[in-house]
């Protein structure tokens, strides 16, 4: 595999210095300063291009281009944002740059309630409480009709735990939630936050999965011709959540994303991390199912609980068999070189990782810590080489 890294850009407290520390060769990152919906073009990749190789690193992939909510939904002006959105994917290709990541999950990107669940070994890991989520959904959001997604008895809890919460526990939750995570392209005040929700209220999930087809089918093509590899992220955590549709979840639904476009330039961002979160995702089974069109993979482990709650394990921790995984993607890449592909060396990176040692007292990008992603890589690269040697 190829390893990457993600790097926010000039503002990420990691340093593209780090990361060639790290023994990264490659770069994931985006033009965050480009607002969503707006072209990237040539000169601004280049600048961003050069500022990278100038580390002694490549850039391998962008994670993301943001797609806009208008084409999610094909509303307003969604037809001049694909096209926008084409011509963004063709400057890329034209700079060399042959990987973009995108996900198409509506209003938030990946969501968790806590940022700083403190482990046994005092490290500090993501965490998503299905009860303090249900907190926020009824009574800190107080959504519309949220009270038909929980039973009774859950309700009575979330109760509980609201009227115990401190002012500041409270705000932090909601922060969490809207605020936007590290790589979400849009924060929201609670008003807004709830009229974003409101304006899904008539695409049912049929419609959301039609529009994710119709947008694959305009984008790839273009994807071929500028020889950019699409590589979709599944929705985190994966199963609809505030009353919105979520299409892209599970192993059936990665089977359809590649069927609407038939081009290996239309293919998925394997993470083990969100599909993981599932038990009845078989994520080695999917790679060996799937792997031929999977273009990009983060691998992270969660560990799940009966009701609902997950957080983030340690890479060769948790409920992921990452064994499995990598075994299965080195299979996929020996496929690749004998069946003659050119990209049989697939870009992976280690996702997330624990806040600790020095990170612990440093302000971190939650789960883009250097250490915590340090200790990951490490553990994956061990992983992959003991594999690939005894094969
Ligand atoms: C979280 C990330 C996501 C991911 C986007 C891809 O850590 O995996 O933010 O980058 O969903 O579009």
């Amino acid at each position: 595999m190829i390893q990457t890294w993600r790097w926010y850009g000039p503002e990420d407290p990691v340093q593209l210095s780090h990361i060639l520390q790290a023994g990264a060769t490659g770069v994931v990152t985006a033009l965050h300063h480009i607002p969503n919906g707006a072209v990237w073009t040539v000169p601004e990749i280049n600048k961003r291009k050069k500022e990278i190789e100038a580390a002694g690193l490549t850039w391998s992939v962008v994670e993301s281009i943001p797609v806009h909510e208008d084409i999610k939904k094909r509303t307003g002006d969604f037809l001049e944002y694909i096209a926008i959105y084409n011509k963004s994917i063709t400057n890329l290709g034209s700079c060399g740059i042959n990987t973009v990541c995108y996900n198409f999950m509506p209003v938030l990107d990946w969501t968790r309630t806590d940022l700083s669940y403190e482990l046994p070994d005092g490290s500090k890991a993501l965490r998503f409480d299905a009860l303090e989520f249900a907190v926020f959904e009824l009574f800190l959001l107080k959504r519309p009709d949220s009270e038909d997604m929980y039973p009774e008895e859950v309700q009575l809890k979330a109760r509980d735990l609201f009227e115990s919460m401190t002012k500041d526990h409270k705000q932090n939750l909601i922060n969490n939630i809207i605020a936007g995570l590290p790589g979400t392209e849009e924060g929201y005040t609670l008003e807004q936050f709830q009229a974003a929700l409101d304006s899904y209220s008539t695409i049912s999930e049929k419609e959301l999965r039609q529009n994710l087809y119709a947008f694959i089918q305009s984008i790839a093509p273009v994807a071929e011709k500028a020889g950019v590899n699409l590589a979709i992220h599944p929705d985190d955590p994966p199963y609809p959540i505030l009353g919105l549709p979520r299409v892209v979840s599970t192993e059936s639904d990665a089977k359809k994303i590649i069927e609407a476009y038939d081009s290996p330039n239309n293919g998925l961002c394997f993470c083990t991390g969100s599909y993981g979160v599932r038990q009845d995702n078989d994520l080695p089974g999917m790679v060996n199912r799937l792997g031929s069109r999977i273009n990009f993979i983060h691998l992270r482990s969660t560990k799940r609980d009966a009701s609902g709650n997950f957080y983030e394990a340690n890479h060769l921790e948790g409920d992921v068999d990452m064994y499995g995984v990598v075994k299965a993607l080195i299979g996929e890449q020996r496929h690749r070189i004998t069946s003659g592909r050119k990209d049989h060396g697939i870009p992976m990176r280690p996702d997330h990782g624990h806040q600790m040692l020095d990170d612990l007292a440093k302000k971190t990008n939650p789960g883009y810590s250097a250490i915590g992603r340090l200790r990951g890589l490490a553990e994956l690269r061990g992983l992959e080489m003991g594999i690939s040697k005894s094969l």
